[in-house]
């Protein structure tokens, strides 16, 4: 019985085993550092940066996916990106909001580009789910300056 259950585990895994690994050991220590994370990918935290500011979000351990057209229930171990806009990180469970400071990217993409005005500038990159509700651990944030 056993065996048979790990062959079948084994099969059903490979498609979602890279996320499905990374969250496996992200709850069993209750910490991201080992799990999932986002990033910005660019710019780097600390940058003076021209407007239209690019960006570019990445994520390890983690299925950055477009959303459904229709959700019945949200995937496990995917998401998609989104970027608050001189604002903070919001709390894990949160839905985060389909209005400003906030910009959804349930096409799935991981770059975006913005006009800012001069000075120092604060942004968030946050995952949430097919519901756009936040996930533990999956938000970071720089401060860049605007040239
Ligand atoms: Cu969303």
């Amino acid at each position: 019985m056993l065996n048979m259950k790990e062959r079948k585990t084994r099969a059903l895994g490979v498609a979602v085993l890279a996320g499905a690994a990374a969250a496996a050991a992200w709850s069993m220590t209750g910490q991201a550092q080992e799990g999932p994370r986002v990033f910005f990918v660019s710019p780097a935290d600390g940058a003076t940066v021209s407007s239209p500011v690019a960006f570019e979000f990445g994520s390890e351990g983690f299925s950055l996916l477009p959303v459904p057209e229709e959700v019945e229930q949200p995937r496990w171990a995917a998401g998609h990106y989104h970027i608050g806009i001189n604002t903070e990180c919001l709390a894990a469970g949160e839905i985060i909001p389909q209005s400003s400071p906030w910009v959804h990217f349930g096409d799935g993409s991981a770059i975006f580009e913005s006009l800012m005005p001069p000075g120092e500038h604060t942004f968030a990159v946050q995952v949430g789910d097919d519901e756009h509700r936040t996930i533990e651990g999956l938000c970071s944030t720089i401060t860049v300056t605007v040239e």
